[in-house]
């Protein structure tokens, strides 16, 4: 074992920092990733672009940014005693909060001496004569590791839009994932937020009870559902620490790994009233019930969303004053849930606001940013700031913007030129010893990480044991499961529309569903299966 071990560190070379695995970023997945490897004793670091831990809970800290899933469902499963000691304040954690527990979980594991923060990465270059993974940040820091695990995030990569003149503007900007950390003000200013995705519907009602006025541009309207967020008594701080376990067990049976999971009725086969009542009845629950407990044919029946996607318009228009404007707001041209869906407090009654318009960008596109604010077809509106809720290259984006080069120098860029290829999302061929946990299944975010994570650590313990220095994928092994997670998303409802799900919000990108769309229990038995097969599919020196 001692012989084994040595294997995974090379000579000291004083000017390149030696590590066995190095991880880059400190989001959830990171922490986690670098923890089982402290671990299991392999001398792991993690890069780390910001100065902080967190990831997407580090960077997004605009006004309103919260989860969608129960707080208690996106924890940590791993140690009892974090579960049990962490007091989350509320059902839907707000963006601080998340943070300060991504710093209480990296400081209660004493994992921040491991981190290099400021640390973004320039380059990550498969060495064929060492077999190792030479890296170096743009500060020109070089680390040189036999395992490169890139905990980048789903949603790292933001999306600025293309518009002309977009560096003209004389007054502030802010892409939603790059928030100072100071606390903006916007008393008195002429805000625009450009964008109506999740992010923009979580910002527009914090921004519009501060700004002087807010003028929203809207490209496509969303099917936006009440998160019904609460503060957590006391009382239910005791049953939430006490039924953890219950709470993880059921996130392990469905399918997107959340608390709430489909009704195994068609909306077809009931009859209208019983329809109507299930519908009232997740409506009113708090959370995702309202996607994921609905029923199961919604996002495969066109005829079965629809009757759904009416009742959500009834409940918009409830909403809105104004009739006009609630049309506007009504999406009408795709199917409910085929978008992420929002998850929203107050945000419909934001536009009854006297400081709150609606400039729909649709029917009069923005054809310029200008110095004074946001020009469209018809009409220039003047600003004092403006906020890109634009979103994310996502999944593969931050990926494919970092250089990372294998095997032949090839990069993954060019390599998925025509979409993603992986085996179980984990590994692509020709990269050896380069780990993707990133979390591209359709899956409650931390519930997969702690998955694919574990599995990672497992592998690299395994080829500890019996002396392996490399693993890779086999082609055979990623043509069969590119394949293979191309065709589950055949008929479903989100290929129904253009989202980031499809990649379809970046042009340029291929669309397609960039999800591994089997559902969480189907991924972690295959994890499970692959490992239980001494890592069938992949190849070992
Ligand atoms: P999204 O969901 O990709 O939303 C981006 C929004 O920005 C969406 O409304 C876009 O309209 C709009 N957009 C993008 N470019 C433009 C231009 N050029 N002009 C006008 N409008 C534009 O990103 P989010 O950050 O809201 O959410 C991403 C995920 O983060 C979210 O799903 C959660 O999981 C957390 P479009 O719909 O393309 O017409």
């Amino acid at each position: 074992m001692a012989q084994a071990q040595q294997k995974f560190s090379s000579d000291v070379n004083a000017e390149v920092e030696q590590l066995d695995a190095l991880v880059i970023g400190a989001g959830v997945t990171g922490i986690y990733q670098l923890y089982g490897l402290l671990q299991k004793g392999i001398n792991a670091k993690i890069f780390e672009a910001g100065s902080g831990v967190g990831g997407t809970w580090y960077w997004n800290r605009y006004p309103g940014a919260r989860f969608d899933s129960e707080s208690y469902s996106y924890a940590y499963s791993f140690s009892d005693e974090l579960l049990q000691e962490w007091n989350w304040k509320e059902h839907y954690s707000g963006q601080p909060e998340n943070e300060q527990y991504l710093n209480y979980v990296t400081d209660k594991f004493k994992l921040r001496p491991n981190i290099r923060f400021n640390a973004r990465i320039k380059s990550v270059h498969f060495n064929n004569a060492s077999g190792r993974w030479d890296v170096e940040t743009e500060d020109g820091y070089r680390a040189s590791a036999q395992f490169v695990i890139a905990a980048v995030g789903i949603l790292s990569a933001n999306n600025m839009p293309n518009i002309p003149g977009i560096d003209s503007f004389k007054g502030d900007s802010f892409h939603t994932s790059r928030w100072p950390k100071e606390a903006v003000d916007f008393t008195n200013k002429r805000v625009g937020v450009i964008g109506t995705g999740a992010t923009a519907i979580q910002l527009i009602p914090e921004v519009a009870k501060q700004a002087g006025h807010l003028a929203v541009f809207q490209r496509t309207p969303q099917y936006a559902a009440p998160l019904r967020n609460a503060l957590i008594a006391d009382d239910e701080q005791q049953k939430i620490k006490d039924s953890y376990a219950e709470t993880f067990a059921k996130c392990d049976k469905t399918f997107g790994g959340f608390m709430h999971d489909f009704d195994p009725r068609s909306a077809l086969e009931v009859t209208p009233e019983v329809r109507e009542a299930f519908f009232e009845e997740i409506w009113a629950q708090p959370g995702f019930s309202k996607w994921f407990g609905c029923f199961h044919d919604i996002m495969t029946s066109n005829e079965a969303n629809e009757l759904y996607a009416e009742f959500v318009r009834k409940k918009i228009r409830e909403r809105v004053n104004d009739k006009e404007l609630a049309e506007k707001l009504v999406p009408k041209d795709y199917p409910f849930g085929a978008k992420r869906v929002p998850m929203e407090t107050g945000y419909y009654e934001t536009y009854n606001r006297d400081n709150v318009s609606l400039v729909d960008v649709h029917e009069s596109p923005i054809i310029s940013i200008t110095p004074k604010g946001v020009k469209t077809a018809d009409a220039e509106y003047e600003l004092d700031v403006i906020i890109y809720a634009t979103g994310f290259d996502a999944i593969t984006g931050e990926l494919t913007r970092m250089d990372i080069r294998g095997r032949g120098g090839e990069s993954i860029k060019e390599k998925w030129a025509d979409g993603p290829r992986t085996y179980m999302t984990v590994q692509t061929a020709d990269f050896p010893n380069l780990f993707i946990p990133g979390g591209a299944v359709f899956c409650n975010f931390t519930r997969c990480a702690e998955v694919i994570t574990e599995w990672i650590c497992d592998c690299i313990d395994y080829m500890r044991d019996k002396g392996h220095t490399l693993i890779e994928t086999t082609v055979e092994a990623e043509d069969a499961w590119t394949e293979h997670a191309n065709s589950l998303t055949e008929g479903m409802i989100f290929t129904k529309t253009d989202s980031w799900f499809m990649g379809s919000n970046i042009p340029g990108k291929k669309r397609q569903f960039l999800f591994y769309a089997a559902g969480a229990p189907a991924f972690r038995d295959k994890c499970a299966d692959v490992a239980a097969k001494d890592y069938e599919g992949f190849v070992f020196k």
